[in-house]
């Protein structure tokens, strides 16, 4: 008797389960389908978004980009962002065929366009179409610029509170003479390589050591430590990439009158810091509790980490572009 009605039961239940699964794919579709990106000078659907199967950012990752945060219509440091995809491309001898100020319009048009208050911004530009081969002078038409606007969430919220857990991974950050750090290009094999290896060690971040074995910095994210009430990080000659929240925390700690230095750091010295965090535009500032099985400090996001979350939020109201 009660096993048939356990089945009656699941049989009822199984045809509700499907239909509540098969709704959620559809609003999904509907929300997809909303969404316009702008490809080279159109704002076209992004389910119709086509580029080349020769674009030489997908042949080659042959191009640059910039991740960018919008809060509450505030595009935060778009100035800084702007300036820093204009100076990848100058440094790969890429020509973005529009001007800084028609590359802000479009990222507000685009944004406006999709009805986006908060979220994300993805600037790309690759070198454009070309033929099977590495000359980036057979890539005759124009770049190719595509502005995505969507949301990110890098880790989950769970992790800004407890704080992350991290390892040192075998994969070194490129040495500056091979590709510059600072060019945020399209070709990111090397941080995904050590993305890989954090994941392969049950861990949702890798601390990438450059070529002579001090510590450079995250596959997308800066790292700090707070030493005596100082907080420190790699200079960029330690093969970083100026990151642009990495600029935010070291002028909040200026006004704050907080010391700080650019320091070249072991991994004895993250083992022994008294707190440990990471800056990126998608992950803000979120702090490390362990690193390689080490527990930092009391194993807690320290107060330091804190008080700087606290004024990073409050210049993400004030800094940028309004639209
Ligand atoms: N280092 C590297 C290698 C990065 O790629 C940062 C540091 C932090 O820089 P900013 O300027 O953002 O403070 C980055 C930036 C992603 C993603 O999709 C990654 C970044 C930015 C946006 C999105 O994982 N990395």
């Amino acid at each position: 008797m009660k096993k048939t009605r356990k089945r009656k039961n699941e049989r009822t239940k199984k045809p509700r389960h499907q239909k509540a699964k098969k709704l959620k794919i559809k609003s999904h579709e509907a929300a997809v389908r909303r969404n316009k990106v702008y490809l080279s000078g159109k704002l076209v659907d992004e389910t119709d978004a086509r580029i080349s199967i020769f674009d030489h950012g997908l042949l080659y990752g042959d191009g640059v980009f910039e991740g960018i945060r919008v809060y509450d219509r505030l595009i935060f440091k778009l100035k800084e962002h702007i300036d820093r995809l204009y100076d990848s491309a100058q440094a790969i001898m890429l020509e973005i065929p529009i001007g800084k100020r028609q590359m802000v319009d479009a990222v507000i048009k685009t944004l406006k366009t999709n009805d986006i208050t908060s979220g994300y911004i993805r600037l790309i530009v690759t070198r454009g179409a070309g033929d099977l081969g590495l000359d980036p002078r057979k890539c005759k038409g124009n770049a190719t610029i595509i502005i995505i606007t969507d949301s990110i969430a890098l880790y989950p919220e769970k992790l800004y509170k407890d704080g992350l857990s991290i390892v040192t991974v075998p994969t070194r950050r490129n040495i500056p003479e091979a590709i510059n750090s600072q060019i945020k290009s399209l070709n990111y094999l090397n941080n995904i390589l050590a993305k890989i290896e954090a994941i392969n060690a049950g861990v949702e971040e890798a601390i990438m050591l450059n070529q002579d074995g001090f510590v450079s910095e995250c596959t997308g994210d800066n790292i700090f430590i707070v030493k005596n009430q100082r907080i420190i990080t790699p200079p960029v000659y330690a093969g970083v990439l100026k990151g642009i929240t990495r600029n935010s925390v070291i002028d909040i700690a200026a006004k704050a009158k907080i010391p700080f230095g650019e320091e070249i750091l072991t991994r004895y010295d993250l083992y022994n810091a008294e707190e440990v965090f990471l800056t990126g535009t998608a992950a803000e500032i979120i702090p490390v509790v362990r690193i390689d099985g080490r527990v930092i400090s009391i194993g807690k996001p320290g107060p330091m980490t804190l008080r700087l979350t606290r004024d990073f939020k409050l210049l993400t109201k004030v800094d940028g572009v309004r639209y």
